[in-house]
């Protein structure tokens, strides 16, 4: 018999078709007018050789071998659930009377599932909270630096997380919409906590034919889908700081800048002025200045400043701009380059960032939280950037600046991670394995064995949502999605609630960390919590029954276009920004009195030590750009079919330009070593003649899959053992994954096979079972 199963992933709303106990297909979400590609995966893959079987320990961790011990040795007993409860409830209770709360590192960073109850991290965060606290990670990987920074200048983060200036905005005023990153079609596939519906593509060919003109300023032509007929203006990576310098001092010389609106709305244009001048610092901002480091034509630079001067212009940038050293900057400048335009607040005119990042920015919605658990407090904990990780490791004892606070880095003795892939999301992975060794105990829920569980010394098998009931939202998306169980846990698999449950039963608090629900009730909890708050903001959803019973609810888009600042363009006194001065605030002195060398009061272009125009480019002289997947979400989904499809002899593409794989004797579809000083990884050879000379292009997300030496060569393609790890600056430290250049080379030796997508092979035989 055939049963279809109401269901939603980040990647999208479903049915699971489930026949016999197994999800044999999906059928794409009725309401969803774009349904993406990632579904397909879903059945292989919670199906997957490497689903995680039982609970394991390491052998080495038994015997005692913990500080300073190597993991990743896939050397794995296998224990019975209660003694791996039992394992994990002494430990957690050792550590926390030996070294304190804070010695717990569980801020556990990741995407995990779209399910909102059941989400591991959050379920992570209310257990170590209850039982006393922990060291909690601040900010994210995707715009860490925007989201530090922005509060500063525009008083909000609405800017990059929404509600945005909406699409219907964009179509019926904006003329020319300029795109740094441009907008690329994968990364629309993903909405946090589960896309109903994939509005981008109708939203952007809307926008095109009602005469928008899109210009993609990226060193990729892919970044903006064909039907956009964009104009490609290939930039050099980590330099949009100097072209839009450029174009802010193309507009100063013709007069150009909106002198009402600097003056009425903006603080500090006095300051950033003489600098675009080079009356500060001796250096006029020039175009020409600009093409020299940019390798963007002058011409180009003047003609895009001009044409966004004349008609109503949307400025966006993708998050990726600001995941690069300095990632502060060019954010910071659009924001200028906005201000000096005069659009900020005006119908599809201003700035926003992320319109090509994520599906859901400028989809028309109300604002509306999502269903969630409440947030955690976390009374004996700190909170590092979550970029810092490995410093944190490396360093305790020592300060760590960041936003005008010097914090105290504790001493981690346990690493706790449940619904995130360190090994997958981290930079410099070498370096990373280094520090992470040095905890003492590592404990990791997970449903597959990825790099994060291999590197445990206690694997704990989650369930995936498949396996339990939930409810799918997103504050980004119209549609709350109830999640049905479709299979029973897969092997021993269970829920990561319930597992959290009995730990902290073993620590006498398992009371208060369930509140004596069970799944049932916290869903129907959850539900009329946010149904009260959807109601104080004029949606009257339907019972937690009928929502059941039909599998979603649709809360319908607004009547009104949404446009952003609106209200401060019209009336600035009225209604002031939340910043210092009340207005946008072109030099902070805030920032400024942070005194942090590398990121002053105002924007202002500064030079990576990663980037083409770096000495550094002499030994290394491409620049790789590590981008979202189109054929997964990070590391999920990975071992499926579309995933699998996307690759070259098993390996993760690298994309490159042809002139550059000629002057290196390289040819299409062969096996290449990218390589610099920190790592080395396999990849397959894609040319491609959308990809600006000079610059290689992989996706993050496949499992890294070492050779077992210290360092070794990455046979599958994970792009972070190459990256680079530093925060963006000591403003934002963010993640700076951008900045990194590295060299290409024909593998010509036989390669051994990937083998990461199998689970690794326990020791079985009872003698090797230490006691
Ligand atoms: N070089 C480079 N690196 C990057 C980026 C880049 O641009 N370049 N981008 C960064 C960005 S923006 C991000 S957001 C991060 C993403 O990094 P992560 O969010 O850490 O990546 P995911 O692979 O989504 O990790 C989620 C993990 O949760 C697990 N999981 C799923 N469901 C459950 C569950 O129910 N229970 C439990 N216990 N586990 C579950 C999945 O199997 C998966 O391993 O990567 C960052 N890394
Ligand atoms: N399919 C899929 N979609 C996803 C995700 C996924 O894993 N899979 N992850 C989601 C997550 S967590 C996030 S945070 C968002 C991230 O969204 P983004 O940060 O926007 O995504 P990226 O792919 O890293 O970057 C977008 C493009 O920016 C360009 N770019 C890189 N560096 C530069 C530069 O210096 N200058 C200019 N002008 N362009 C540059 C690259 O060519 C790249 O294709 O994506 C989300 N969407
Ligand atoms: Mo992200």
């Amino acid at each position: 018999m055939t049963a279809f199963r109401p269901h939603s992933a980040h990647w999208g709303s479903f049915d699971a078709v489930v026949e016999q106990g197994r999800v044999v297909g999906v059928r794409p979400f009725a309401a969803d007018p774009n349904p993406g590609a990632l579904l397909q995966s879903i059945p292989a893959t919670v199906h997957a050789e490497s689903r995680i079987d039982r609970p394991y320990a390491r052998a080495g961790w038994l015997r005692g071998e913990r500080r300073g011990a190597q993991r990743g040795d896939r050397d794995f007993v296998p224990l019975p659930w209660d003694e791996a409860i039992r394992l994990v409830a002494e430990e957690t209770a050792r550590v926390r009377a030996e070294h304190g709360h804070a010695s717990i590192l569980g801020g556990s960073y990741g995407w995990s599932s779209a399910g909102r109850f059941h989400h591991a991290r959050s379920q992570l965060h209310r257990f170590l909270g209850l039982g006393g606290g922990f060291t909690t990670q601040l900010t994210n990987y995707s715009y860490g630096a925007g989201m530090t920074l922005m509060p500063h200048i525009l008083g909000t983060n609405d800017v990059l997380q929404g509600p945005v200036t909406d699409w219907p905005s964009i179509a019926r005023h904006t003329r020319v919409m300029l795109c740094f990153g441009g907008l690329p079609l994968k990364n629309a596939l993903v909405t946090a906590g589960g896309a109903g519906a994939h509005e981008y593509v109708p939203w952007l060919k809307q926008a095109a034919a009602a005469g928008v003109r899109f210009v993609n300023i990226s060193p990729f032509r892919g970044d903006a889908p064909e039907f956009l007929k964009a104009e490609w203006v290939p930039i050099r990576p980590n330099t949009d700081t100097a072209l839009m310098l450029g174009m802010a001092h193309a507009l100063l010389s013709e007069g150009m800048e909106d002198r009402g609106f600097l003056a009425t709305h903006c603080t500090g244009w006095d300051r950033l002025r003489p600098y675009i001048l080079g009356e500060s610092d001796g250096q006029p901002k020039t175009p020409e200045w600009a093409a020299s480091l940019t390798g963007v034509p002058a011409e180009t630079i003047r003609a895009l400043a001009w044409e966004a001067a004349r008609q109503p212009a949307m400025l966006t940038a993708t998050w990726s701009l600001q995941r690069a050293e300095h990632g502060e900057q060019p954010w910071w400048m659009l924001v200028a380059l906005a201000a000096m335009l005069g659009g900020i607040g005006r119908p599809g005119e201003g700035v926003a960032f992320g319109y090509g990042s994520l599906n859901g920015m400028g989809t028309p919605r109300r604002k509306l939280p999502s269903v969630g658990l409440p947030a955690t407090r976390n009374p004996g904990g700190i909170g590092i950037p979550v970029s810092r990780v490995t410093e944190l490791f490396e360093r305790p004892g020592e300060i760590l600046q960041y936003n005008g606070r010097d914090i105290l880095l504790p001493d981690i003795r346990m690493i706790w991670w449940a619904g995130g892939n360190p090994f997958h999301h981290h930079q410099d992975l070498n370096r990373l394995r280094r520090g992470w060794n040095r905890a003492e105990t590592i404990i990791v829920q997970e449903p597959w064995w990825t790099a994060a569980a291999r590197h445990a010394d206690i694997v704990l098998p989650a369930t995936t949502t498949l396996e339990r009931n939930d409810i799918g939202s997103s504050s980004s998306d119209r549609f709350v999605r109830a999640m049905h169980q479709a299979i029973p846990p897969q092997g021993q698999a269970r829920n990561d609630h319930s597992m959290l449950a009995d730990v902290a039963d073993a620590l006498g608090y398992r009371d208060r960390f369930t509140e004596q629900r069970d799944e049932g009730v916290w869903l129907r909890h959850l539900y009329e919590r946010w149904r009260q708050v959807a109601g104080k903001h004029g949606f009257d959803a339907p019972g937690f029954d009928r929502f059941w019973a039909e599998g979603h609810v649709e809360v319908p888009p607004p009547d009104e276009d949404f446009v952003l600042f609106a209200d401060f363009a019209a009336d600035p006194e009225a209604h002031p920004l939340n910043t210092p001065s009340g207005k946008v605030e072109l030099f902070s002195d805030t920032i400024a009195g942070f005194g942090y060398s590398e990121s002053g009061g105002h924007p202002r272009w500064q030079e990576p030590a990663e980037y083409l125009g770096a000495p550094l480019a002499a030994r290394f002289p491409l620049h790789l750009l590590s981008v979202q997947p189109a054929t997964r979400l990070h590391g999920q989904l990975d071992p499926g079919p579309v995933s699998a499809a996307s690759k070259i002899q098993g390996r993760e593409p690298l994309l490159m330009h042809p002139g550059d794989a000629a002057g290196r004797g390289l040819e299409d579809g062969m096996l290449v070593r990218v390589f610099n000083e920190r790592g080395a990884c396999l990849a397959g050879l894609r040319l491609d003649e959308g990809l600006r000379p000079g610059v290689v292009a992989m996706a993050t997300g496949a499992w890294w899959d070492p050779l077992p030496e210290e360092g070794g060569l990455d046979l599958h393609g994970n792009p972070n053992v190459l990256t680079q790890d530093v925060g963006t600056s000591r403003l934002g430290q963010g993640c700076a994954a951008q900045s990194c250049l590295v060299q290409v080379e024909a593998h010509r030796a036989a390669a051994p096979p990937v083998t990461v997508h199998r689970a690794p092979r326990p020791l079985e035989r009872p003698s090797e079972r230490p006691v």
